[in-house]
């Protein structure tokens, strides 16, 4: 398998308006991450994902770009950016940045333009068409609520959104718009970025004639059989591989919704030219019921596994996966598929071997390091979601319990991960001398950075040493990967063989202890423990596990 070393490193994802604020206006920025570059250092992270940085009007919090070319007023200046840039290439650190394209805000200059007139030469950079009977042109749904169509007095016509209002589609099937998405990504890989996160990238193409959906299995976004994975959305990533990507020596990651395997490995497969690596969504759809994200179903560890391998085998060889199980639009995972009372600290760590001993480069969310939970608001005054306030308010219209909405929210919003990162016992778990422009989770007394750098058994420096173990191991990153016990509903158990280096990883997924039985499939003279989250007892061959643990041996 190639060699890259974005297969070999670990990302560490901010989410710039939460992570740290260096001026006390309440919201994180840019120097604020500068200021912090050597605790991440410390943590061991080869990478950083920012967040969209570029100027905003923030109505989806920087994934409405009003300005590629510029950085949001509340994070700083370019001159600031710049800084950034070079500081953590001092510290041996590559930046890789969000690539919002399939929409931009009402608020960019093309949009402007765009919505002055029909005969505007920007009219063609979204997408635009007539009402049918009076009403929107087709029945597409947007993905934070209401109809994925507004209407614009100015001419008569509607325009597609399928993200909010303030987040108009582009039109990728205009060359010009194309070209000119293609000139700024050039502009800031030459400017040394090291790559990019390619927003909901699978929906930039949608189906000509934008039909209607009959959408006879009733589900929730009708159209979306029209624009995701759509005709041509393989030929624009092959051109922008060509005009941009294909340039520099740098790695690109698709987030990328709605696929299986099958049609996951078109967008990474190596010999394609397309993108490097997918953030599939698989996982994080295996505990929604009908309702989507807001029905919170019981899920099951053999389906979990079956999703974790099925990847594997279907790109093996071919293509790479970003390995998550939380970020910016989800729970956290400790919280989702861990334990975030009493066994916080052990699940922590746990879900953290398994991201970081699987194959694929592992994504770890801020705060992530150090066992952050969800949060429980209990107004919902104190959200800030976009999404979570339509759902809402669409909701309560709908004459829904909003006791029983709150904990939905509870359990699904994206504030969840957005609370500021807590890094001391301090006013405000020290993110700001001001006011946060959402508030912190009340458990950072205990839950923080300061606790965790004291704390040798903290969940920060087993993070720190799984990041060595991948630096030593070359199988966890190349390596095969052979699943044991694929049945068991309990223990998640596999190898990982590269040559003669061979390692073996056993998880409890849950908080019961349960015994695990090594069978004689897996071949070994003699073994040695590398990394656990309790102290070892018992044999490798036959052993108890305690509640959510998890062990790293490796075989000789
Ligand atoms: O998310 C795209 C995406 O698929 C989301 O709809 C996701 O399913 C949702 O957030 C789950 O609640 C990306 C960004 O990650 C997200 O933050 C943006 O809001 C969205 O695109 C629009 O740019
Ligand atoms: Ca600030």
């Amino acid at each position: 398998m190639n060699r890259k070393w974005w297969k070999e490193a670990v990302v560490y994802q901010i989410y710039p308006r939460s992570f740290y604020d260096s001026n006390g206006d309440g919201i994180g920025d840019l120097r604020g991450i500068i200021q912090k570059l050597d605790y991440l250092k410390e943590l061991g992270v080869d990478a950083i994902w920012l967040n969209p940085v570029y100027k905003s009007p923030n109505a989806d919090n920087g994934y409405d770009v009003s300005d590629y070319y510029d950085i949001m007023d509340e994070f700083g200046t370019m001159a600031d950016f710049d800084e950034l840039l070079q500081e953590a290439h001092r510290r041996g650190m590559k930046l890789i940045m969000d690539l919002v394209v399939n929409h931009t805000s009402d608020e960019h200059k093309w949009f402007i333009e765009s919505r002055s007139s029909k005969h505007s030469p920007y009219r063609d950079y979204y997408i635009w068409r007539e009402g049918q009977n009076g009403r929107e042109p087709n029945n597409w749904v947007s993905i934070f609520g209401g109809p994925a169509w507004e209407y614009d007095e100015r001419t008569g016509e509607y325009y597609l959104h399928l993200f909010a209002v303030k987040q108009p589609d582009l039109n990728w099937e205009n060359p010009r718009l194309r070209k000119e998405i293609y000139e700024m990504i050039n502009w800031w890989l030459k400017k040394g970025i090291d790559g990019f996160r390619l927003d909901a990238i699978n929906l930039i193409s949608k189906v000509e004639g934008l039909p209607d959906d009959p959408n006879p299995q009733g589900e929730r976004f009708p159209g979306s059989r029209f624009y995701l994975n759509g005709p041509k959305v393989h030929d624009y990533l092959h051109e922008m591989y060509r005009e941009a990507f294909s340039k520099y020596d740098i790695m690109t990651v698709g987030e990328i919704p709605g696929v299986t395997p099958e049609i996951g490995r078109l967008y990474v497969d190596e010999d394609r030219e397309e993108l490097n690596m997918i953030i599939h969504f698989e996982l994080m759809d295996l505990d929604c019921g009908s309702g989507g994200k807001w029905d919170v179903v019981p899920w099951k560890l053999t389906d979990f596994k079956k999703i974790m391998y099925n990847w594997y085998k279907g790109l093996k060889y071919k293509g790479w996966v970003a390995l998550y199980l939380n970020n910016h639009d989800q729970p956290r995972m400790v919280s989702r598929f861990g334990n975030d009372g009493r066994y916080r600290v052990q699940s922590a760590k746990m879900l953290a071997t398994l991201l970081h001993t699987w194959q694929g480069t592992p994504f770890i969310y801020q705060g992530e390091e150090i066992g952050m939970t969800n949060v429980a608001f209990d107004s919902i005054e104190d959200y800030r979601d976009i999404e979570t306030l339509n759902w809402y308010n669409e909701k309560v219209k709908g004459g829904y319990d909003p006791e029983r909405l709150m904990k939905a929210i509870h359990a699904r919003s994206r504030d969840n991960a957005r609370t500021p990162m807590q890094w001391n016992s301090g006013p405000n778990a020290g993110f700001t001398t001001g006011i946060p422009w959402i508030k912190v989770n009340p458990n950072y007394r205990e839950i923080n950075v300061e606790n965790a750098l004291k704390d040798p058994d903290s969940v920060f420096y087993y993070y720190k040493k799984l990041i060595e173990l991948r630096k030593k191991h070359p199988a966890i990153v190349y390596g095969d990967v052979n699943m044991i016990l694929e049945d068991d509903e309990n223990i998640f158990a596999y190898t990982r063989t590269l040559d003669d280096d061979k390692l073996l990883v056993v998880l409890n997924f849950f908080e019961n202890e349960v015994e695990f039985v090594l069978s004689d499939e897996v071949e070994f003279r003699d073994y040695k423990l590398l990394l656990s989250n309790y102290p070892v007892e018992g044999d490798l061959k036959r052993t108890i596990l305690k509640p959510y643990e998890a062990r790293v041996y490796k075989l000789f």
